[in-house]
């Protein structure tokens, strides 16, 4: 099922009411843009990097929309070239998760995790001016939305069982307001609650982020010669609050706490058994999709799981390949773009040609409310995500993941190779190693084809995957990258790193050197 749910109200687009912060630059992404310029004279990046982005109308107020009360303004739009240390926003959402359901008879909201885990129709407290985000979960399967006319601020309906939508405002005028489902006898069903907006600032919060990064060498080995067996594979979907980059913190979903989820490796003609639990302190129902698999949904069908649940499914893995598996809960982008991706090879029999070292890479994009290099902990914006407007791009779920905290490394004149795939769930990737040429690509991730020889740049679309296979002639500093070069400055770049000799024929500073005679 690869067809998400999309929601059909298209207002909360227009809502006036959300946080616009200004944009620091992450100073990682500095760091790493200056090692390559210093390194590599790719000086046509210094321009890019002093810009700063514009953000359109986006915000523009849904003249549609009663009003009873003025929504919080829009804060300032940053300002192209204003001083962006100054205005930094420091702020910490404050996260509700609604689920419908039925109470007594009537139809209400029931609130999942925190303080309100199991009320009916809780009291949302909030302070003045923060940024308040409201999940909402369709529990059993009647259209439903959530309204708060005073604050200009609603859900888009959510539409069948499981399906949910996240919407956000800030609270900026003290009072009890009303929150209640807008579809037409709902309110009156039941479906309305409180939101209390107290004065004062709430205490600050401590972070401790988990890191949400996958090592890049963490992956199992080749399977190599075996006659087929049935393969046992345990996921267990997360959710958690990760480090996104230094001193912000985005709420990620994952197979197995890590970005992307564990790597899956079987042989043609082995039966995969998947057991797919999903943690019970989780909010939202998950799922998995193997592109590998032949049957409904690729599994999906079969692994819709709530929180606390265990299912299995059992797939032939028919064709060799390298292969997406992801979450396909609705709303299916939302699931993926929170981390809900990992891949899946298929060998050949007799496995693939052997290398010295194998790495595990995949991309993806997140859609925040808040600008990138935004301080805090950012929340996701649907109307972004829906119009594919991201503002991070990531390798392994985080910026810096590969340059920072989880680099490659490799030894001069070992064979490398890189399974890289794109979760998304938008954007293609231009994969390409500077500094390299890649010698093998499984092209689209076929395996069943022979490779293609010699390739600079290879293109990898959102639910695909390839394999590039290269040998390092020389020692340095190589920097994996997605050629759609702006991403860079989104967060997407990598280091391999090789020790060995790096001033040799191949490549030295200074001219050509004589002949000898
Ligand atoms: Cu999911």
């Amino acid at each position: 099922m690869e067809r998400p749910m999309l929601d059909k109200d298209g207002t909360r687009s227009k809502s006036g009411t959300r946080l616009r912060a200004h944009r620091t630059h992450g100073t990682g992404v500095a760091g790493w843009l200056a090692a390559i310029a210093t390194a590599m004279s790719l000086l046509f990046l210094a321009p890019a990097f002093a810009q700063t982005h514009q953000h359109g109308a986006a915000a523009a107020t849904d003249t549609a929309q009663t009003q009873t009360e003025p929504a919080t303004p829009v804060a300032e739009q940053p300002v192209p070239g204003a001083n962006a240390a100054a205005s930094v926003s420091y702020h910490n959402p404050t996260t509700f998760t609604l689920k419908t359901g039925i109470a007594i008879g009537r139809m209400v909201y029931i609130g999942v995790g925190g303080d309100i885990n199991g009320q009916v129709n809780p009291t949302l407290m909030v302070h003045k001016g923060e940024l308040v985000q409201i999940n909402l979960i369709n529990g059993e399967g009647a259209e439903h939305d959530v309204v708060i006319d005073q604050y200009g601020a609603r859900s888009s309906i959510v539409v069948g069982k499981n399906a949910s939508s996240t919407f956000s405002f800030t609270a900026g005028k003290v009072g009890e307001f009303a929150y209640f489902c807008s579809i037409a006898g709902h309110r009156q069903a039941g479906m309305e609650g409180l939101i209390q907006v107290m004065a004062g600032p709430r205490e600050a919060m401590a972070s401790d982020a988990a890191d949400v990064v996958r090592d890049p060498a963490d992956l199992p080995g080749p399977i190599g010669q075996r006659a087929p067996k049935v393969v046992k594979v345990d996921l267990e979907t997360v959710e958690l609050v990760g480090k996104l980059d230094d001193g912000t913190t985005y709420t990620y979903w994952t197979f197995g706490s890590k970005i992307p989820g564990p790597f899956v490796r079987v042989r043609v003609g082995d039966t995969v058994e998947v057991h797919l639990k999903n943690a019970a302190d989780s909010v939202m129902a998950h799922s998995v999709d193997f592109h590998a698999a032949t049957g409904p949904g690729g599994g999906a069908h079969a692994t819709q799981t709530d929180p606390g649940n265990e299912t299995v499914v059992t797939f032939k893995a028919l064709k060799p390949g390298i292969y997406v598996y992801h979450c396909a809960t609705p709303s299916v982008a939302h699931h993926i773009t929170s981390g809900m991706y990992g891949l899946i090879l298929v060998e050949p029999e007799g496995g693939l040609p052997q290398v010295d070292r194998e790495f595990y890479v995949m991309q993806g994009e997140l859609y925040t409310v808040e600008p990138f290099g935004t301080q805090g902990e950012m929340e996701m914006d649907y109307d972004k995500l829906i119009s594919e407007r991201p503002e991070y791009f990531l390798f392994n779920g985080a910026v810096g993941s590969l340059t920072k905290t989880h680099p490659l490394y490799a030894s001069a004149g070992e064979t490398v190779r890189i399974f890289f795939g794109v979760g998304g769930p938008n954007f293609t990737s231009s994969f390409h190693v500077i500094g390299e040429i890649f010698d093998s690509v499984y092209s689209m991730g076929s395996i069943i084809s022979p490779p293609i020889q010699g390739v600079q740049t290879v293109t990898v679309p959102p639910g695909g995957a390839t394999i590039v296979d290269f040998k390092i002639d020389r020692g340095g500093h190589y920097v994996l990258v997605d050629h759609a070069l702006s991403r860079a400055e989104r967060g997407l770049a990598g280091y391999l790193i090789v020790d060995g000799p790096e001033d040799d024929d191949i490549m030295h500073l200074g001219p050509a050197e004589e002949p000898a005679k």
